[in-house]
């Protein structure tokens, strides 16, 4: 059985109720191996470790971040394959035997579920959808990674990129960690695939996106080389161009 291959890692933050129908619905799909990775919630998420004695729960003390979250639970697991989802029931379980059939028959040390590949949805809010779009663009605009949803955190990871990914000690910890993980596994020879998933709006608890977070993806890829260098380039070409029209309009006034 494929699902026997894989862990499935959700890191959680006050997402009690959504953690209740999502860990339904992976027991329902047979998966065998869950973990949650809690940063000190405030809503009795603890008292789930009761109620589904075959999850394993890491209760971390503070908020540590979303990305040490997800090394951790690559940590502790030992499987061939690693999945994140989120809590808030936006990634859909049933999307994950195809994500680990990809990984499997083409060698992939990353699968993105993906939002913008062909047959990919996205249900999100008109507001979230686009920032995410924007997000995206910008990041194509700085890296050359290939890729249409860099921004996702429904993915698939091999053991071998778990394994490279626990030695980076430098790691983004938030959100911009996932372009930072995908622009470092690019950057080191890993092969990254996408597949198409649809995104559900949340319906429960709130999103942990703050503004903080957007401002930082956007200094995080505006800092990359690439974009400051198509910036400074594409100032210092309209200042010669008024340069020389200004040269121009000297020499010939009328
Ligand atoms: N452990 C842990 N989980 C987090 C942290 N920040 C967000 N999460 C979880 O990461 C997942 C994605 O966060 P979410 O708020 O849904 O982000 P959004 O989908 O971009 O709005 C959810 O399951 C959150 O509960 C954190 O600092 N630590
Ligand atoms: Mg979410």
């Amino acid at each position: 059985m494929i699902y026997d291959r894989a862990s499935i890692i959700i890191p959680s933050l006050n997402e009690r109720n959504n953690l209740i129908r999502l860990i339904k619905k992976l027991n329902h799909e047979s998966f065998k191996s869950i973990y949650v990775i809690d940063d000190g919630s405030t809503d009795g998420t603890a008292s789930l470790k009761e109620q589904f004695p075959n999850v394993h729960f890491l209760f971390r003390q503070n908020k540590m971040g979303l990305i040490s979250a997800e090394i951790d639970g690559m940590r502790l697991s030992n499987s061939d394959y690693v999945v994140i989802m989120d809590a808030d029931l936006s990634h859909k379980p049933e999307d994950i035997k195809g994500m680990i059939e990809l990984a499997v028959n083409t060698s992939s040390d990353l699968v993105i579920g993906s939002r913008y590949t062909e047959n990919g949805i996205s249900n999100d809010e008109f507001i979230r959808k686009g920032i995410s779009r924007v997000a995206n663009l910008l990041f194509h605009f700085s890296f050359d990674v290939n890729i249409s949803d860099c921004t996702s955190g429904f993915r698939i990871y091999s053991r071998k990129a778990c394994d490279f990914l626990s030695t980076q000690v430098d790691l983004e910890n938030s959100y911009v960690g996932q372009v930072d993980i995908l622009n470092r596994l690019n950057r080191n020879g890993f092969k990254i695939s996408e597949y198409p998933v649809e995104f559900v709006k949340r319906t429960e608890g709130k999103s942990k996106l703050k503004m903080k977070e957007i401002v930082n993806f956007f200094l995080f890829v505006i800092y990359n080389k690439k974009l400051l260098n198509y910036i400074t380039g594409s100032i210092s070409l309209i200042i010669s161009l008024i340069f020389i029209l200004y040269i121009f309009i000297i020499l010939y006034p009328y």
